[in-house]
């Protein structure tokens, strides 16, 4: 039957005192990395490989023989995602062909049995733990393997040669077993990134967006809020956030922004926001792709969600062997180097009193508000409706070098002079509310 989705018990939670402070401790963490690898990986042609190339589940099955990832070395990756500035790894643990990359009773097709035979999500989990960054879970509810996935309903993974006609109740209850798995034995989570509600759905764009089975959120939500009060639960729908949620989610768009056609729904003002992007085109590895954002957009795009109220969720593929290709541990370092010097302005901060304008955008905290002059065009920046009483002082946020501003009547002309080489000239302005 048609449903939203979520039942409506869902609708009394109430988040408890550990949820709200590790929402808080999010909306400051402002940047993440997401990381889509798993056996998928190898034949190098994206994390859609078993569905675009209409593969049957036997066939794809035999993936698991080869994944062998000698190079993966999670102190590496965490160092990586530290020395980038990030705050939170979000990890794929099981993605739409199904495998669990962790050692789960409740299917075969798991790391545990490849040649690697080692729990990847433990090895993560541990050193996260012990290099003092969060983990969060990304878990698929769209399963292309299982045939008590109602796959009959769903909009991919039709060339699987499943049988049958699904049954939710029994995939219900394998979700909840491996989400107790995932929260029980690999201490504290930040937080589960569910994705493939959208399976279920009528295409993006269509005025029907009901889901075609009813998706029993309340009881994931509530089962994971009980074992884990503080993890946050988010959901890619695409869609207004559910009761249960903890933050909300834009796949590869700021909010507001909808130039992907996925993130029709508005940004909620209550919940955190968290916008994903790709530094390349795919999410897992892609052989083809080359197509590498440079360092000047993936701080633009940083400062540009951090100006929205939203993190930015950034993305490698790993190569099948574990390795980072040289092209994203060197972006992500380039990343890393400009926090170093400007992240007073990114971390911590809220979203600016006025959206993005074609010069830059702003970010702000307590007394301070941040201008990010991107594009330096003109030879002075007009900030409108300022909704502060008086600037005490301006600056480069770099080396403190004054900056010649104009106050009055709530509009602020700050005199450029800005550098065009820089990819972002911050200027501090100290205010008095
Ligand atoms: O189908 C997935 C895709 O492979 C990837 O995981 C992204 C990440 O946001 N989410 C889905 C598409 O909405």
């Amino acid at each position: 039957f048609l449903s939203l989705g979520f039942s409506l018990k869902a609708q009394n939670y109430i988040p408890s005192a550990s949820n709200l402070k590790q929402r808080e401790w999010f909306s400051d963490a402002r940047f993440g990395l997401f990381i889509h690898w798993g056996p998928f990986s190898i034949p190098g042609s994206g994390e859609w490989v078993m569905n675009d190339r209409k593969l049957t589940v036997h066939n794809y099955t035999n993936l698991q023989d080869f994944f062998n990832p000698i190079d993966f070395n999670a102190a590496a990756y965490v160092s990586m995602a530290k020395n980038a500035g990030m705050k939170y790894i979000t990890l794929i643990t099981r993605h739409h062909d199904g495998f669990s990359m962790w050692d789960t009773k409740y299917s075969d097709f798991n790391i545990m049995n490849t040649p690697y035979q080692k729990d990847i999500v433990k090895m993560m989990a541990d050193e996260c733990h012990k290099q003092g960054i969060q983990l969060y879970l990304y878990y698929s509810l769209l399963d292309w393997r299982r045939e008590d996935y109602p796959h009959e309903t769903g909009r991919t993974g039709q060339y699987s040669g499943r049988k049958g006609n699904g049954d939710y109740a029994s995939y219900l209850q394998f979700m909840k077993n491996q989400l107790t798995e995932l929260l029980t034995n690999y201490g504290k989570i930040g937080g589960v990134w569910f994705d493939g509600h959208w399976d279920q759905t009528q295409p993006e764009g269509s005025a029907d967006r009901s889901s075609r089975i009813d998706w029993k959120y309340d009881e994931i939500y509530s089962l994971i809020h009980k074992l884990q009060p503080q993890c946050m639960i988010g959901n890619n729908h695409h869609l207004t956030p559910f009761a249960g949620e903890d933050f909300q989610m834009f796949e590869r768009d700021l909010p507001g922004e909808n130039t992907s056609g996925l993130s029709l729904q508005q940004a909620s003002d209550k919940l955190p926001l968290e916008t994903c992007e790709t530094i390349s085109n795919s999410w897992g590895y892609n052989l083809s792709d080359t197509s590498y954002k440079t360092k000047t957009q993936l701080i633009k795009m940083l400062v540009k969600a951090s100006s929205l109220g939203a993190n930015l969720l950034l993305n490698i593929g790993p190569m099948p062997s574990g390795k980072v290709q040289p092209e994203f541990q060197d972006r992500l370092a380039a990343v890393g180097e400009w926090l170093n010097i400007y992240g007073e302005s990114i971390y911590s901060t809220k979203a600016g009193f006025i959206k993005p304008q074609p010069w830059g955008s702003i970010t702000q905290k307590e007394n301070k508000v941040y201008v990010h002059v991107l594009d330096p065009k003109n030879s002075s920046i007009l900030v409108d409706k300022t909704p502060f009483k008086k600037i005490t002082k301006a600056y480069l946020l770099k080396d403190k070098k004054p900056v010649k501003f104009l106050s009055k009547n709530g509009h602020t002309e700050i005199y450029t002079g800005f550098s065009t080489e820089e990819i972002d000239n911050v200027v501090v302005l100290e205010i008095l509310n």
